[in-house]
């Protein structure tokens, strides 16, 4: 079992790859001195501003506490108040050298953290960034101790605390499917009284089949099996509910009948590490039947997923048929995973791409359309790019991978750093930042980019003894045989027929490309200009082309322009020597004129309006809102939809509506988070909302600073929606929520921008009114009657006098308030996905 283990890892060619020729052994040592002060600068202001908190919020300079700073929604559910960013950094500080602060850190963590508190966290997320954290921690430090060098204190503490984090995830494996809950109590687990947890009733496909490296790691380093039972019982589910006749998955599933959810089907968001740990669970514990598995998976996905350089969404049924027209940033894993298959040319191709879309926005946006425009601007200093990237240079040894990295590097220095660390881009076509520095940006990001600049002989690991979680935490594959399978092993076997070439091996780049040593740049040549990006300008060049007589006797040109397409005849002069072939019958000579846009439009976004037109508000307050790609399509209602607005219980709406009947006939008012959009809308249906008004979480947020976007369903049909909805940024929306809490009845029209009540009324009066100064005298017989204006000139300033003052100060003030949304009405692209 293991050779085979032995033989996907030895694609890692260190010494054997062509070296890299473009970047000299000085220069690659500078990059990494840069990438360790970065690290230095991240680790040292988490240390510094944030410990023992779980985040560090770099731009305010403190650490990120649950529950003392605004929910954020489901992000919130990392945060354990377990120090979560120090734990998930353990194993970078020996992969970066830093063997003193590891051992510092350790002590810390041994002697700080407790993970009993009362609160509820992503079974997920705990599992790959805090238990895979502390057996990476632990596995380094057993390491270091066995040297004899430094850690002779160390007692497995990081293990005994690994397993006390294991039991208190193992409550949420106690579902009738054996698919885990996606949220446990780390004090009072899910199903007591206490727990707060328990209601919900899906999970995502990553969040169930993304837990057996570390719970197998658990088990074979604690010699208890239970751990790793459990994740091949979920693992076994999924397997067995995927759809027979495309072999694919969906991405949400639900944990007690295993039935699917959303069934769109996708290498990202949602699914995307459960692929990854059926390979890794392979390498890692050399079990065959995870390979297998992932090789029907994977036939599945390169044959409906994959549209090199692209990836797709498609409908696990119906798996021709693709879903949207969006990719989202965490597919940038795949190519990484492809490389580990030993299936390099797709893996540069889509690398390629990823590249392209990075050159083009700076970074990768969240999610980006299939024309590699921005659908999503966030970029959260995700490290997916960076780890393929280190995969592919890794596989090639081709030194165009470096320079890749390199300008990674560049660019979190240039755009993401900031006093107190490298801080989150809200969007990257304004920069705008984020207050947060996601713990993963430690765990991932400095691993891979150090490791694609160091030598063997820089790091204090051998790395061909270890493989990457999804958290790129170390886990050495000699797992599988220092500890015998575990004994409720039972995981379904399944054999499978088809073999390829990949199947039991991991072919070289010679058996891939022979006779072609640039092989890689061949592949790459061919989506260099995928976003018209460094493309230099080429005048279009005169082409001929033979267009046939059409069989119906139709001209040519005649026959083009009923396809719509029209052709310009060059003029002799043009033509040169091939003029004279214009006699020839049926042969036509034409100028190409158009070509595909390099730079296509913006996909335009249609803002929307909340207008507030209940007094004393009368339609002078004016809330800029995002529309919606699903639901009424308020663009073909004459009047907009009107309605007094209530906020929904709970807030967030993405469960049964408690104030339903306060809420029926009404608009409801939503925070963004915790689940998509489409769910949120749906239970406010149900619950008899004639409308929805959602309102961003992000604290802060604005729409004169972030471009308007629309929402989008959640892949599945959304043609049961029907209510209106509309999209509020955070600051817009406390002036709704304000409104509400001092008047009570807040009467609201949700419509097109360019519908908004009273706007022809004030562009006419605005054009009309004219001003001259009044003769001296003029005023003093009561000459003008109603209400005049004065103007009086005194000490070079204008001041305005009126007889009705009050009145017209009141409504300066509103139209102060309206005009800061309207400055912001602008035509912007994007989409957002779930929320
Ligand atoms: C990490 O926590 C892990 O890589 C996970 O699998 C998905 N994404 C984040 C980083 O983007």
């Amino acid at each position: 079992m293991m050779w085979k283990t032995l033989l996907v890892v030895s694609l890692f060619c260190w010494g054997k790859c062509q070296d890299s020729q473009n970047m000299t052994p000085e220069e690659k040592g500078v990059i990494r001195d840069q990438i360790v002060e970065m690290f230095d600068h991240a680790y040292g202001s988490y240390m510094k501003y944030a410990y023992p908190a779980d985040e560090l919020m770099p731009l305010s300079c403190r650490g990120r506490v649950r529950g003392q700073e605004p929910n954020r929604g489901d992000i919130d559910d990392s945060l354990g108040k377990f120090s979560l960013t120090l734990i998930d950094t353990l194993d970078t500080l020996v992969v970066l050298n830093k063997l003193d602060e590891f051992e510092e850190a350790v002590k810390k963590a041994v002697s700080d953290v407790r993970l009993d508190n009362d609160v509820v966290v992503s079974v997920f997320e705990t599992n790959i960034r805090v238990l895979g954290g502390l057996l990476g921690g632990h596995v380094m430090a057993d390491l270091l101790r066995q040297r004899g060098e430094r850690m002779q204190w160390y007692r497995d503490e990081l293990l005994h605390m690994a397993k006390e984090l294991g039991h208190r995830l193992l409550p949420a494996f106690n579902t009738t499917s054996g698919l885990p809950y996606p949220k446990v109590n780390l004090r009072y687990g899910v199903l007591n009284p206490l727990s707060r947890t328990g209601t919900e009733s899906d999970t995502c496909t990553a969040c169930a089949g993304t837990m057996i490296l570390e719970f197998a790691a658990l088990s074979r380093l604690s010699g208890n099996s239970v751990f790793e039972e459990h994740a091949r019982k979920a693992l076994d589910v999924l397997w067995e509910r995927r759809q027979r006749g495309s072999d694919l998955v969906g991405t949400v599933i639900n944990i007690h009948n295993g039935e699917w959810v959303r069934r769109d089907s996708g290498v990202g968001a949602g699914i995307d590490s459960y692929y990854e740990y059926l390979m890794k669970a392979y390498i890692l514990l050399g079990d065959n039947v995870f390979l297998d598995r992932f090789n029907v998976h994977y036939s599945a996905i390169m044959k409906y997923i994959s549209q090199p350089p692209l990836l797709l969404n498609v409908h696990m049924h119906n798996p021709t048929v693709s879903v949207r027209s969006w990719m989202d940033s965490l597919l940038a894993f795949f190519p990484g995973l492809q490389v580990l298959r030993g299936d390099l040319k797709p893996a540069i191709e889509t690398h390629e791409m990823l590249y392209q879309v990075t050159k083009q926005h700076k970074f990768l946006p969240e999610a980006f359309t299939t024309e590699f425009r921005v659908h999503w601007g966030q970029h959260l200093l995700r490290p997916e790019f960076a780890e393929s990237t280190y995969y592919l240079y890794k596989a090639t040894g081709d030194p165009y991978y470096l320079r890749v990295g390199q300008s990674i590097v560049e660019k979190l220095n240039a755009y993401a750093r900031v006093p107190c660390g490298f801080a989150a881009v809200q969007d990257v076509r304004t920069g705008t930042h984020e207050d947060r520095m996601d713990s993963f940006f430690l765990a991932e990001m400095f691993k891979y980019l150090y490791l694609m600049f160091s030598e063997k002989s820089h790091l204090p690991i051998d790395m061909d003894g270890y493989i990457f979680t999804t958290e790129a935490h170390l886990l050495p594959i000699s797992l599988s045989t220092t500890q015998p399978p575990c004994p409720g092993n039972d995981t379904e076997t399944v054999r499978i027929s088809q073999e390829d070439l990949f199947t039991h091996s991991c072919p070289s780049t010679d058996t891939l490309f022979p006779n072609n040593p640039s092989f890689a740049k061949t592949i790459r040549d061919g989506y260099k200009y995928l976003t018209g990006v460094g493309r230099a300008f080429h005048p279009l060049p005169i082409r001929e082309i033979e267009l046939p007589l059409h069989d119906n006797g139709m001209e040519p040109v005649e026959f083009f322009k009923s396809m719509g397409i029209s052709l310009t005849p060059l003029n002799e002069a043009n033509m040169g020597d091939t003029g004279r072939l214009k006699e020839h019958k049926g042969v036509y000579r034409v100028k190409l004129v158009a070509e595909l846009s390099q730079a296509p439009e913006e996909e335009v976004v249609v803002p929307h309006v909340v207008q507030l037109i209940s007094p004393p508000f009368l339609g002078r307050t004016v809330l800029t809102a995002g529309p919606a790609k699903f639901g009424m399509d308020l663009t073909k209602q004459e009047h907009g939809v009107k309605g007094s607005i209530v906020k929904a219980s709970p807030y967030t709406a993405c469960g049964p509506i408690d104030n339903a009947a306060g809420l029926k006939g009404h608009i409801a008012l939503a925070l963004r988070g915790d689940c998509m959009f489409a769910a949120k809308a749906r239970w406010l249906q149900k619950a008899g909302a004639i409308g929805v008004i959602f309102i961003d979480h992000r604290e802060g947020s604005n729409s004169e600073e972030t471009p308007l976007f629309q929402m989008v369903g959640d892949g599945d049909s959304t043609e049961d929606i029907t209510l209106p909805l509309v999209f509020l940024f955070s600051r817009e929306g406390a002036v709704l929520t304000a409104a509400l809490e001092k008047h009570h009845n807040v009467d609201v029209l949700l419509l097109p921008k360019e519908r908004q009540l009273g706007r022809d009324k004030m562009e006419r009066v605005s054009m009309n009114l004219k001003f001259r100064l009044a003769e001296e005298g003029e005023m003093e017989g009561g000459a003008a009657s109603g209400p005049t204006l004065e103007f009086v000139l005194e000490n070079d300033e204008v001041l305005l006098k009126d007889e009705g003052e009050e009145e017209l100060r009141e409504k300066q003030q509103s139209e102060q308030q309206q005009s800061c949304t309207e400055e912001s009405d602008r035509t912007q692209p994007s989409q957002i996905p779930g929320s």
